[in-house]
């Protein structure tokens, strides 16, 4: 496949980039040029979402080349029970509810250990704000993980749930990340993020953490060494300019501590939800939030399609309009499916390297880190339910 870096595609392009009405933003972004504000409120204005779409895969080539990362991991949602009760949210109970539950560090540990021996390298630990629960639980949760199997990478607890254990264990947010880490916590996922907002917030998720609050949080887990992702629940309230001002928040940390791995754009599931009246995101709007992340967010190496929630087939057509991650086996995920995912649980790494290869591209494994996984032999059935 001939890569974008190539001079005449490149001249090829500017010409056809002019018949574009974002024509100066979409050239800006091709001369490296930083996005504000306005052009990126006017990118989602813009319908032109293939000239969108062929610039984002212009810096998409020229992070990444012609690379795909997967990664063969394992989702363990420990507990669903949450004092918080996000309108957005299908998956959390009340601890009296019907449809509660917590897992107990045994069955934890069976599954984490069953992962890991069937090939996974990540571990991808998320649950509820658990009102119970003591700091302890989740300590002794990672210690064991990471005693039983040493090489696995444990990515674990959103910056909101460190804040709730940070409170659990009247402990500073720092003192809390550093005894984690300590136990073997090895990075942080990208939940909770949400949409920065106070508006929105305050209209969907009151309880939770502040934006700023959130980012505060991950600021002290990249000065600690603890990279993470990031995240934007999008398609339910929020407008463009929610959407922008979310993406220039996170560029903005992003200089500041370059401590994140990933940008996951998370589209919104209605169903079970408050939100249930509301329709789920088009694929035009997945494909711009995509696209426009991409030429947003220059200072970030990867943006990822979490196929569970955008769809395998929208997945696969991602990877031509900025996506170079399309994360993982997964193998058990509540979340989304809580709120009517139509999607598998688990894809094998078989599945994801074809549908990857079909789209042109070439399959990377990775870990957690995006260091490439050599392996003897491919792990062709790893993590089937
Ligand atoms: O924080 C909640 C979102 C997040 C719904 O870091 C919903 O690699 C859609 O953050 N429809 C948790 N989304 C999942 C998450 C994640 C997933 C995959 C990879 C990574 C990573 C992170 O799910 C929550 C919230 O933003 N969420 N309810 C819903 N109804
Ligand atoms: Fe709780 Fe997270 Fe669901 Fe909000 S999104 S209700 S914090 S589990």
């Amino acid at each position: 496949m001939i890569l974008a870096s190539n001079s005449d595609i490149f001249i090829k392009m500017e010409k056809l980039l002019r018949s574009s009405l974002a024509y100066d933003i979409l050239q800006k972004a091709m001369h490296g040029e930083r996005l504000d504000f306005d052009d990126g409120v006017r990118l989602f204005k813009s319908n032109d979402i293939l000239h969108i779409g062929h610039v984002a895969n212009i810096v998409r080539e020229r992070k990444n080349g012609n690379r795909v990362y997967y990664i063969t991991n394992r989702h363990i949602n420990y507990s669903n029970i949450c004092k918080n009760r996000c309108k957005f949210c299908a998956f959390s109970r009340e601890k009296e509810d019907a449809g509660s539950y917590e897992m107990d560090r045994e069955e934890i540990l069976e599954k984490a250990m069953a992962a890991v021996e069937e090939g996974a390298t990540e571990l991808h630990i998320v649950g509820g704000l658990h009102p119970d629960l003591p700091f302890y639980f989740y300590i002794e949760m990672i210690r064991e993980i990471h005693e039983s199997c040493p090489d696995v990478h444990i990515q674990a607890f959103t910056a909101v749930e460190i804040e709730h254990l940070s409170q659990k264990a009247s402990l500073s947010v720092r003192q809390t990340l550093k005894e984690l880490k300590e136990a073997g916590l090895g990075s942080l996922p990208g939940g909770g993020a949400e949409v920065f907002s106070p508006k929105i917030r305050e209209q969907l998720c009151p309880e939770k953490l502040s934006g700023d609050g959130w980012l505060q949080v991950m600021r002290e887990a990249h000065t600690l060494g603890l990279r993470s992702n990031a995240t934007m629940l999008y398609g339910h309230v929020e407008t463009a300019e929610d959407r922008i001002h979310h993406l220039m928040k996170l560029r903005e940390l992003q200089d500041e501590t370059g401590g994140f791995m990933s940008f996951i754009p998370l589209a919104f599931h209605p169903k079970n939800t408050e939100l249930s009246n509301r329709s789920s995101a088009t694929a035009m709007l997945d494909l711009k939030i995509i696209s426009i992340s991409r030429l947003m967010l220059d200072n970030f190496d990867h943006i990822k399609a979490f196929w569970i929630m955008l769809g395998i087939k929208l997945s696969q057509i991602s990877l031509s309009f900025g996506v170079d991650d399309i994360d993982g086996t997964v193998q058990e995920e509540k979340i989304t499916h809580a709120a009517g995912a139509e999607t598998p649980e688990a894809l094998s790494v078989q599945e994801i390297i074809n549908l990857i290869k079909e789209a042109g591209r070439e399959p990377v494994e990775r870990d957690t880190l995006y260091n490439p996984v050599k392996r003897k032999k491919t792990v062709v059935h790893a993590l089937m339910p």
